[in-house]
């Protein structure tokens, strides 16, 4: 194994640092941005996992009384917003803003005063949604579903708060996207093609198109929920289409979860050949499969909505794109499977967490394909199976893959590593702790247990697996908070990081750790996707490889078992 020297001379000490709260407020550089946006996620994850904790505690045993119904509906409208719109796409947004100027070799931001007016959208699209408590929270779920939405059945002002607040959240994103796209197409380093980008940026330049067209759907349709509430037009009750809400909301929500899941992906890919001491295995084929996953996410949109009752055909169309969005994912996983063959793996923190997404992750997607299957879309609809699957991709996925870049990006952003102990500790408790919840859920859903009830009779075995759920639910915040102590403590203790304490191929840590305003002193150049690589092998460099495969598509014997 070889560790690449360091490749540049060292920068000097970062002066760009805000030093007091004030400076936080003003700040334009996008890794204080990228930071603003991390420490806001985490603050709402906190706040929706306290809300959860209350809901699985409420769930612990049968007919329990320690929430009443209407708060506990309030309870999951929250959580599922927040978790949502509140932690993780702020925390991608937070590892966007602070990488892909970093991975391409950039300055800055092509528009740095607007990414910050993306970030305080977003955090006042928070204090909007929470100002709600004071009028009565929303709770007609994250998803809203008109006519429950409506004035008549819903008429406290908790739902405009929350149409509000997403309208405010959707604009910043949006502005945020376009500002990625376009510091990705001006200002990429020279000699950095676009089928050279790292991975993580490649991912999240692809993402910002999904937000770009996603979430128009999502503005419209609150909009036309606020005509109807506010001004009493018809768009989905009193003669107008309920349907149409669901069209509008799904056309958004199913590339949302692409949303969410793509920079995780992105990190992944970034994560798995460092640990590996190997190349990504197959680096245009997870590419190219992302472009097939943004336009295909738009295309199975209504798999959301087989209980409508579609005609045929539709309901065919639908179940058929479902399936065939199994393939690029699939070809991801087997990428990143192949990628690990043969390896020297280091079980680091960072590529703990990879691990567990990959398995968690499938398992996610298989359930989710299952559901392309309609006659068991219609049985398990609406059970604990979909709270179980769709967290499996949420959590299990997403969110570990977060975690995962947590560990392994935390020495670049801080200059100190996070301890590896303390970390493995808290890997198995959140591991353990996360499918001792959703497993069994599984289980529940097909025993007939139906979402969104805040109590259920004793039938046999409902409540020893709901305690159980419950149970695991405090290990894994054990472990969450644990991993908020070693966050706390190794900023302050850690060991100090230098510019690449991974030994890893791509720009960002070509600087120092924290990196210095304008992020580089001298950048290396770069003719491959591993610019550090190159640099560190003079004579074994990737942009003058053969091909590794020969004339008949075999691989080269010299090439099987090479570390690059
Ligand atoms: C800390 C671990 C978590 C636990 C124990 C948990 C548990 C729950 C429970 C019990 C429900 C209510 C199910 C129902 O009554 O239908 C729920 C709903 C939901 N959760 Fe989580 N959750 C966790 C983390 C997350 C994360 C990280 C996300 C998203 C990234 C998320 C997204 C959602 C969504 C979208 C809903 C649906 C809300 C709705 O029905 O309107 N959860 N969760
Ligand atoms: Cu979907």
């Amino acid at each position: 194994m070889t560790t690449a020297p360091l490749p540049t001379e060292t920068a000097p000490a970062p002066a760009s640092r805000p030093r007091n709260f004030t400076r936080w407020l003003s700040t334009t550089d996008h890794k204080d941005i990228g930071m603003m946006y991390l420490a806001l996620g985490a603050l709402f994850f906190l706040i929706g996992g306290v809300e959860v904790l209350m809901m699985r505690l409420q769930l612990a045993r049968p007919g329990n009384t320690l929430l009443q119904a209407t708060t506990y509906n309030e309870f999951f409208t929250l959580h599922g917003t927040t978790m949502i719109f509140l932690a993780v796409m702020p925390i991608l947004l937070g590892f966007s803003n602070y990488l892909l100027p970093l991975q391409i070799g950039a300055k800055d931001m092509a528009f740095p005063r607007l990414n910050a007016f993306g970030f305080w959208l977003t955090a006042f699209g928070g204090v909007i949604l929470y100002l709600s408590l004071l009028e009565g929270p929303p709770d007609a779920g994250w998803f809203a579903y008109a006519p429950l939405s409506e004035r008549p059945f819903s008429s406290s002002l908790g739902t405009d708060f929350w149409a509000a607040a997403l309208l405010m959240m959707g604009m910043g994103t949006t502005l945020t996207a376009l500002n990625i796209i376009i510091t990705t197409v001006r200002y990429r380093a020279v000699g950095m093609g676009l089928w050279k980008m790292p991975l993580f940026s490649w991912m999240v330049f692809v993402n910002s198109f999904i937000i770009a067209f996603a979430l128009p759907s999502l503005s419209a349709a609150l909009i036309m929920l606020e005509v109807d509430r506010a001004l009493g037009g018809r768009f989905f009750q009193g003669g107008g289409s309920p349907v149409l809400w669901q069209h509008y909301f799904w056309l958004f929500g199913h590339p949302e979860v692409y949303i969410m899941v793509l920079p995780a992906w992105g990190i992944i890919s970034e994560v798995i050949p460092v640990f590996s001491r190997k190349p990504i295995f197959g680096y245009k084929f997870v590419a190219g499969s992302t472009l097939a996953i943004a336009v295909l996410s738009f295309a199975v949109y209504a798999h959301h909505m087989f209980a409508v009752g579609f005609a045929r055909p539709v309901n065919l169309a639908f179940a058929a794109s479902t399936m065939l969005i199994a393939i690029p994912t699939g070809i991801k996983v087997t990428n990143w499977v192949a990628t690990l063959w043969k390896g020297s793996i280091r079980l680091t923190v960072p590529m703990l967490y990879a691990i567990a997404f990959i398995v968690q992750f499938t398992f996610g997607g298989i359930t989710g394909v299952s559901f392309a299957v309609l006659p068991i879309d219609w049985q398990l609809t609406d059970s604990y199976y979909v709270v179980a699957h769709f967290h499996y991709v949420l959590m299990g996925g997403t969110l570990f893959a977060l975690l995962s870049g947590l560990h392994f990006y935390f020495p670049k952003m801080t200059g100190r590593m996070l301890s590896e102990g303390f970390g493995k500790i808290a890997f198995w408790m959140i591991t353990l702790g996360f499918n001792g919840v959703f497993l069994v859920q599984h289980a529940l859903g097909m025993m007939g247990m139906p979402r969104r009830v805040y109590t259920y009779p004793d039938l046999p075995g409902w409540g020893a697996l709901n305690l159980f759920s419950t149970v695991s639910a405090f290990v894994l915040a054990l472990g969450l908070v644990l991993t908020l102590i070693n966050i706390v403590i190794s900023w302050r203790l850690g060991r100090i990081a230098g510019d690449n304490p991974w030994g890893a191929w791509t720009l960002e840590w070509a600087t120092t750790s924290p990196p210095p305003k304008g992020n580089f002193v001298r950048l290396p150049p770069v003719k491959s996707s591993r610019p550090l690589w190159d640099l560190a092998h003079p004579e074994d460099p990737d942009h003058q490889r053969p091909p590794r495969h020969d004339q008949q598509g075999h691989i080269r014997p010299e090439e099987r078992n090479h570390e690059r």
